[in-house]
């Protein structure tokens, strides 16, 4: 097998612990003796070993001496919560190791790499660099920026449509690509939607996947931090998301400017009371709101609507990746919203451009894909 074999079963290593690792990177090991795989492992969740110690356990230490190691992220060569891994690999006498991404971690960028190359060890990098790039993102945007990776999700009619006039939208995709969303829930950290579609869709923001679904067999955990950003926190009692019973333990970001009885009320329910600073309108600083929950360990953040929440999230400029779904359905209707409100751009040259686009359909419904570059 070649080395972007074995790091392919390196990267399906990290796939398995996705969203399920932070606020660390989710990395997937391998060690390999005579062409044939004998460690493998993945980061546990905070603050358990790395991927490569559990790989290097797994091999026991009379395989590993002299083998490679293919490992999906640069080993840490810092001590933070657990011993460096370099220490480990070194002192395990392994021969090769094999790398995909760089750490982007500004403290281990490239040390990594040079202490294992001055204790002697052939050292590989870039490795499936595309995909194991993309493993890391969540973790780059929150170790350089201090806010979570964000990523915006919608699912549209053909003709641009959130849903009708009279605000309904169930349903938009196929069951299909709504199993897909729920594996995607399942693999970030918080759901985030406004007060508007609270409202609207009086939604449940939980996963519900059955077990052949499920991406995560190994770490069965709780469901991802639901979230409503409401500024003055009027929110309706009958909401399912503020069902202790339902949707326990669901968080609502007020603006510092919201009466305090508001506050109270929601605690009394159960519910999770965030102030944030407000804007120049009284309004939650979306800024902040990201910054304090990166605080809070939040490195993926899922944004589910609606057009307001990306509307802000659009303006400043804080949206990373998009998953936009297209339904072959027209529902027309100029007062019908779309996915992306606030003011929006000037002029066409301005638009922001995915990089990275992938297309799919699933099922009847277009699924297009990408990132969005912040220059
Ligand atoms: C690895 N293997 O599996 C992961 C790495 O002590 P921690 O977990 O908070 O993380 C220290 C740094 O190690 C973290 O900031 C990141 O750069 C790197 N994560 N490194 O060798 C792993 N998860
Ligand atoms: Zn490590």
């Amino acid at each position: 097998m070649s080395d972007l074999e074995f790091m392919q079963q390196a990267i399906a290593c990290a796939h398995s612990v996705e969203g399920h690792t932070s606020p660390r990177p989710a990395v997937g090991a391998v060690i390999v003796r005579d062409n044939r795989v004998i460690g493998r492992g993945a980061t546990s969740p905070p603050y358990g070993p790395h991927a490569e110690i559990h790989a290097l356990n797994e091999a026991g230490a009379t395989a590993a001496s002299g083998a490679d190691l293919y490992t999906t992220l640069e080993p840490c060569c810092i001590a933070i919560h657990t011993p460096p891994c370099t220490k480990a690999i070194i002192a395990a006498g392994i021969r090769r190791v094999i790398i995909g991404a760089l750490d982007p971690n500004p403290r281990v960028s490239g040390r990594g790499v040079a202490q294992l190359r001055e204790a002697g060890i052939n050292v590989v990098t870039g490795i499936a660099q595309q995909e194991t790039s993309a493993l890391i993102r969540p973790f780059a945007t929150y170790i350089t920026q201090g806010r979570p990776y964000v990523t915006a999700k919608w699912a549209m009619t053909l003709d641009g449509k959130l849903a009708t006039h009279t605000g309904d939208a169930h349903w938009i995709s196929g069951p299909a690509a709504r199993t897909w969303v729920h594996q995607l829930r399942d693999r970030v950290d918080a759901i985030m939607i406004g007060a508007g579609t609270a409202h609207a869709d009086n939604p449940l923001l939980t996963v519900r996947l059955t077990e052949a679904q499920r991406v995560h067999k190994r770490t069965p955990r709780q469901d991802p931090l639901r979230i409503v950003l409401s500024s003055y926190g009027k929110l309706g009692s009958h909401l399912h998301l503020l069902q202790e019973q339902l949707a326990p333990g669901t968080c609502v970001m007020v603006s510092e400017t919201s009466s305090l009885q508001q506050r109270e009320d929601l605690r009394q329910r159960g519910v999770q009371v965030i102030e944030v600073p407000a804007n120049k309108t009284g309004q939650v600083d979306l800024v902040a709101a990201l910054n304090i929950l990166a605080q809070k360990g939040i490195m993926h953040l899922l944004l589910e609507g609606g057009s307001n929440l990306l509307g802000t999230a659009f303006g400043h400029n804080l949206i990373d990746h998009v998953a936009a779904f297209i339904a072959p359905k027209l529902i027309g209707g100029a007062g019908s919203p779309s996915p992306i409100g606030g003011s929006g751009l000037a002029v066409m040259q301005h638009a922001l451009r995915l990089q990275g686009v992938s297309i799919q359909t699933i099922d009847e419904d277009l699924l297009i894909e990408g990132e969005i570059p912040h220059i």
